[in-house]
């Protein structure tokens, strides 16, 4: 398939995906999620492939977030709608693919960037990566799964820090705190994926898949959280404070929230 916004390579077991929107610092917009979402699911069908790198082009972002120029218009219902059909079609999709998908974080992960790092099933980090979920500072909370996720990582104490204060951690820090697996220099990142591709395409397919089904069902089944987060999120759209939030981002100053909801 000729894909606009993701680049893909297949060298040897591994499928290398680029997502490719440099200019916008490879933000996540309807097309890219829809394209990204169709490679997996290629990939997870073609038997050739035994590992998926997912990275971000260039070397400033993997990924800034969810596109905010496209969502900044959203009524409540539309944030509701879009968050339950990206967590269908991407995110729950990454998270539950057969064959694991290592994020390759090469610059920002933020908000929704982070939060797909976060469904992959390895994170290597670039000594510049920037990872956090800023979205409260935009009027808005995580939508796809990172309230979730995050807390499953990094632990609840943690990831209410990192999300009530929006900060952006370190490639290091986010080591630390067990959100990234390892962290090496830019010019190794892809190299470190690779071997780690490589080491689990020795093993046996079925049994890898096996075992994230496992892994998986230990965190997502008995719980309402992800439920919860697609209601708030989309009673965030059309608020005083998501309009200020995501306004002020794209005017370029800083934003003056109001205590109304
Ligand atoms: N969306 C759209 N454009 C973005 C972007 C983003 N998330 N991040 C960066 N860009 C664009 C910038 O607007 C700029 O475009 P031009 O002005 O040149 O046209 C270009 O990329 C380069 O960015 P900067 O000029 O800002 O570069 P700097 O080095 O100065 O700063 C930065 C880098 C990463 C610190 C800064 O760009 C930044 O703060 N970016 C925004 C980070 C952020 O807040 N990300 C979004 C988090 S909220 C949804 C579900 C989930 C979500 C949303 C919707 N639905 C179900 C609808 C999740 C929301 C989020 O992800």
């Amino acid at each position: 398939m000729n894909q606009k916004n993701i680049i893909k390579e297949i060298k040897e077991s591994v499928c290398y995906l680029t997502i490719n929107r440099p200019k916008n610092l490879n933000a996540l917009n309807k097309n890219t999620i829809t394209e990204l979402s169709s490679e997996i699911i290629d990939a997870n069908q073609d038997v050739s492939i035994r590992c998926i790198v997912l990275t971000g082009s260039e070397n400033k972002a993997f990924v800034a977030g969810a596109d905010i120029k496209e969502f900044i218009s959203f009524s409540k219902s539309e944030g509701e709608k879009l968050a339950r059909k990206g967590q269908n079609e991407l995110f729950d999709i990454v998270e539950n693919s057969s064959k694991p998908i290592i994020a390759a974080i090469n610059g920002f992960a933020l908000g929704g960037g982070l939060e797909l790092a976060m469904a992959c099933h390895i994170r290597i980090a670039s000594d510049n990566a920037k990872m956090g979920l800023p979205e409260v500072s935009l009027g808005v909370i995580p939508g796809y799964g990172g309230t979730q996720r995050l807390a499953q990582l990094v632990g609840k104490g943690k990831a209410m820090e990192m999300i009530t204060t929006a900060i952006m951690i370190s490639a290091n820090e986010a080591k630390n705190w067990g959100l990234v697996n390892h962290v090496c220099s830019q010019e190794e990142l892809i190299e470190i994926s690779t071997k780690i591709a490589k080491s689990i395409s020795k093993n046996s397919p079925m049994a890898v898949s096996k075992a994230i089904k496992c892994i998986n069902s230990g965190y997502a089944f008995g719980t309402e959280g992800y439920e919860v987060e697609k209601k708030e999120f989309g009673n965030c759209f059309g608020t005083p404070d998501f309009i200020e939030g995501t306004t002020a981002f794209i005017e370029k100053r800083k934003p003056n929230f109001s205590n109304i909801e």
